[in-house]
């Protein structure tokens, strides 16, 4: 059976999670990552030297990064509706993805760690002002972008896509901050909390 390491707090691993609720594929999860297994055990960064989660192991095949997992399993469920694999479809996918790994997540760190965690090192009232002013500029391109496809991120069809910027937007509601008005989003939230599995590894009261 699919092996999935990594704590079912992670937003990295709550999108494998949900993946393999899309495609009906049992797991096996073991918890690793802060407050359980250290992810800096030898055993661990054998798997992957970047010392995060989400990993998995099919059978001899291991695996790091969350949005290389997601698309590898949708690949190899053969689910052309979650991974277009014409080469237009999929690209606007890609694009998506990678806007999620980068930019997205990178304007809402500071916040997180800020809001979420009290961290004490995130606490200066002019960088969070600045990072929250970045992080609702990205969800002013999500509304866009929303407003345009007529239900989805990367087009009218949920994709992977949804996947990884639906946990997004998730702590983006569950984060305590001042939130613009963003229709697009507001009812894409809703729109997603349709799917058994968003409520189950995504809008699960965990930001
Ligand atoms: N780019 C990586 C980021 C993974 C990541 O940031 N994982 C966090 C949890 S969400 C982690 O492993 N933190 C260290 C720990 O919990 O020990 C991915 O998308 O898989």
């Amino acid at each position: 059976m699919l092996q999935v390491l990594g704590k079912a707090s992670s937003i990295n691993v709550r999108k494998v999670m949900w993946t393999c609720a899309e495609l009906g594929l049992p797991f096996a999860r073991e918890n690793w990552g802060s407050g359980f297994q250290s992810t800096h055990d030898p055993a661990f960064l054998a798997l992957n030297p970047n010392a995060m989660v989400p990993v998995i192991k099919d059978e001899d095949f291991v695996l790091w990064e969350s949005n290389s997992i997601i698309r590898y399993l949708a690949g190899r469920e053969g689910n052309t509706a979650l991974y277009p694999t014409e080469p237009r479809a999929r690209a606007r996918v890609d694009q998506w993805l990678d806007w999620q790994a980068t930019d997205l997540n990178k304007s809402w760190t500071y916040p997180f760690l800020s809001l979420v965690r009290h961290s004490p090192a995130h606490q200066d009232p002019q960088a969070l002002t600045e990072a929250c002013g970045q992080w609702a500029a990205n969800m002013a391109i999500l509304e866009g972008q929303l407003q345009a496809s007529g239900g989805h991120v990367s087009g009218e069809a949920f994709s992977l896509a949804d996947i990884a910027i639906g946990l997004s937007v998730n702590r983006w509601f569950q984060t305590p901050l001042q939130h613009p008005h963003l229709p697009a989003v507001s009812a894409y939230y809703e729109r997603l909390s349709q799917r058994p599995g968003y409520l189950l590894h995504g809008r699960n009261g965990t930001p």
